[in-house]
């Protein structure tokens, strides 16, 4: 028997972080979007699999994800509302054997369609798959001072990590292998979807200049605090930038640290 599949754990737990997202000040209006991997064993029990309610065209290829199921956030919807009316602002997807469709399996009940930011989730979760199959999340957000960074720093990938690593103790234990940077570049299609892609082969955070951030991780706490903590660090940063820096945390102190957490800070990024 089919049970109400806003009640699953899955759904349970988009409606949280989106509600958490949205009070961090990051996803204003119908900003930020996630994907999640779910598998056929979890989804199972609240669904009937073999029931497909649209079939939605994806405008890239898709095929490496052929079969999987994924709960997206829909296109135009805003994260402030996803908690109460679950079924409207998220769907359940399976992706067709062709790779070219979307099976709608629950939700988009007002006839919506997953995030238009769809082709960097899906190019995002191809790669990351490939190098870690425990991998499941994407997240993307507007989180405030990172955007704010993009403005005032550089955006040379080593030196944008390392300005991250020093802005706060905790950022070389949870992001060692750094964060990768794109210039500004049009939103919402498949070009920055390979841009982005192409990026997350090397990393599992992502900064769009003056737009975002797209975190990856196993769960959803895994991808949300990986983007929290570099929100942390570009706080810290917009807050003391135009301030004389009297001390910081030495390359030499960041080593130290990385050995003592057993992490493996990018080869070369650090003068030690
Ligand atoms: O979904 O965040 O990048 C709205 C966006 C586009
Ligand atoms: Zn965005």
């Amino acid at each position: 028997m089919e049970k109400n599949v806003c009640k699953a754990p899955f759904v349970q737990e988009v409606c949280k972080i989106t509600a958490n997202m949205y009070r961090m000040g990051w996803d204003e209006r119908n900003g930020g979007n996630i994907s999640y991997l779910l598998t056929e064993a979890e989804v199972a029990p609240w669904l009937d699999l073999s029931k497909v309610i649209r079939v939605i065209p994806a405008d890239f290829d898709a095929s490496p994800l052929a079969g999987k199921l994924f709960i997206v956030t829909g296109t135009g919807k805003y994260f402030k509302n996803v908690a109460d009316d679950p079924e409207n602002n998220l769907g359940i997807i399976r992706v067709a054997a062709d790779g070219r469709n979307l099976e709608l399996l629950w939700g988009y009940a007002d006839g919506g369609r997953p995030t238009s930011e769809l082709p960097a989730h899906f190019r995002t979760h191809i790669v990351r798959l490939g190098r870690d199959p425990a991998h499941r999340v994407v997240i993307h957000t507007h989180a405030t001072n990172v955007v704010a960074m993009t403005f005032v720093h550089s955006l040379v990938e080593r030196d944008f990590t390392r300005t991250l690593w020093q802005m706060c103790t905790e950022c070389m234990v949870v992001f060692p292998d750094g964060v990768g940077v794109l210039p500004w570049m049009l939103c919402g299609n498949d070009e920055i979807g390979i841009a982005t892609a192409e990026k997350m082969k090397e990393f599992r955070l992502v900064v769009w200049a003056h737009h975002g951030i797209f975190g990856t991780g196993h769960s959803i706490d895994e991808a949300f605090g990986l983007i929290e903590t570099v929100e942390k660090a570009a706080e810290i940063y917009v807050k003391i930038m135009h301030m004389p820096i009297l001390q910081t945390i030495r390359d030499e102190e960041l080593k130290i640290l990385a050995d003592a957490f057993g992490v493996t800070p990018r080869a070369g990024w650090l003068n030690v």
